[in-house]
């Protein structure tokens, strides 16, 4: 019986510190993949794994991305930038969203269009938050903010790669 209530009394102990914790909107947030073309192009053009797929700027976002501090802006963060990303004089527009694929999956991704070419880059997983950051001419992506896990885009002759980093490395 002792057992009992101190096993209960420890899983709301449990239950409350989780809750205390209280995890940034951009680690919890889910979104719904909802959309069958994204710019007028069909989702399974862009990848013929995928059922829909939903571009995060058009996605709605929890009341706490409005509070201050918490909002992209306030950590230089957003989910669309238009730059020229390898260099040739033309700008490119890299968006991230989240896709669900025809067999159940989801995930993150970032696609890089220009005038004549499209590339994707894929984070399979959640269909989660992710944010881009342009800083000094280098294009970065990471999955959460003040965190110190990141990728950064780098352009070559057959396309684009992520080239990521943590803290500790
Ligand atoms: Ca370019």
């Amino acid at each position: 019986m002792l057992h009992a209530r101190l096993a209960s009394l420890l899983s709301i102990l449990a239950a409350s510190s989780a809750l205390a914790l209280g995890y940034a909107w951009w680690i919890t947030v889910r979104f719904v993949p909802s959309e069958t073309t994204l710019a007028g192009i069909l989702v399974g053009q862009i990848d013929p794994t995928w059922k829909r797929a939903s571009l995060l700027k058009d996605a709605a976002l929890p009341p706490e991305a409005s509070q201050p501090g918490e909002s992209l802006a306030d950590h230089s963060a957003s989910f669309v930038i238009d730059a020229d990303l390898d260099a040739d004089g033309h700008q490119e527009s890299a968006a991230v969203g989240v896709y669900e694929t025809t067999d159940g999956n989801f995930g993150r991704f970032l696609l890089i269009n220009n005038d004549d070419q499209r590339s994707l880059l894929k984070l399979p997983g959640e269909a989660g938050f992710s944010a881009l950051w342009h800083k000094e001419g280098v294009l970065s992506w990471a999955t959460c903010m003040e965190c110190d896990y990141y990728c950064d885009i780098k352009s070559s002759t057959d396309g684009y790669h992520l080239a990521c980093y943590s803290g500790s490395d």
